[in-house]
């Protein structure tokens, strides 16, 4: 069987604050392996794929012009449960209330924009991880 496997996005602000190998060394001190990594510069209609669940939402535009503010850095994980693991690695969505420990609550904080600056973004099921790695990693 298919080892599993989760897509991360060091998003720009993680990027923009040099904090992507704080951030891919947690995923590899946790025990998951890196199998492919990319920064890149992602496009509108990736973005808007990639987003699809939350388009209608007020910060669904906000969010997409945050996530071409700058490179982003794309990591498929894999290990046994990564696709939970890295979520419970992440923290809540909102870095103000998520817990000491996780990488938006040791490094993340609200810095009073429209859009949750929250560093990263992991797949939340195993459907949506490999629907997101075909999306930006579509040689896999
Ligand atoms: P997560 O990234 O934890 O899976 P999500 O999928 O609900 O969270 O939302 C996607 C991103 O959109 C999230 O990482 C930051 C932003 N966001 C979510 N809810 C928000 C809100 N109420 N206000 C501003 N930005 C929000
Ligand atoms: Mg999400």
């Amino acid at each position: 069987p298919v080892a599993e496997r989760t897509l991360v996005l060091v998003k720009p602000d993680g990027v923009r604050r040099g904090l992507s190998g704080e951030i891919l060394r947690r995923i590899e001190a946790k025990g998951y392996t890196l199998r492919a990594v990319r920064l890149l510069r992602p496009t509108s209609e990736v973005l808007h794929q990639h987003y699809a669940e939350h388009e209608g939402k007020p910060f669904f535009e906000p969010l997409v012009e945050f996530m071409m503010s700058g490179p982003v850095l794309a990591v498929v994980a894999e290990g046994e449960g990564v696709v939970p693991g890295f979520r419970s690695l992440a923290g809540a969505t909102n870095p103000t209330e998520a817990a000491p420990g996780t990488i938006r609550g040791d490094l993340g904080r609200d810095w009073g924009t429209k859009v949750v600056q929250n560093l990263v973004h992991g797949s939340d099921s195993p459907e949506s991880a490999s629907r997101e790695i075909s999306l930006w990693f579509p040689e896999l």
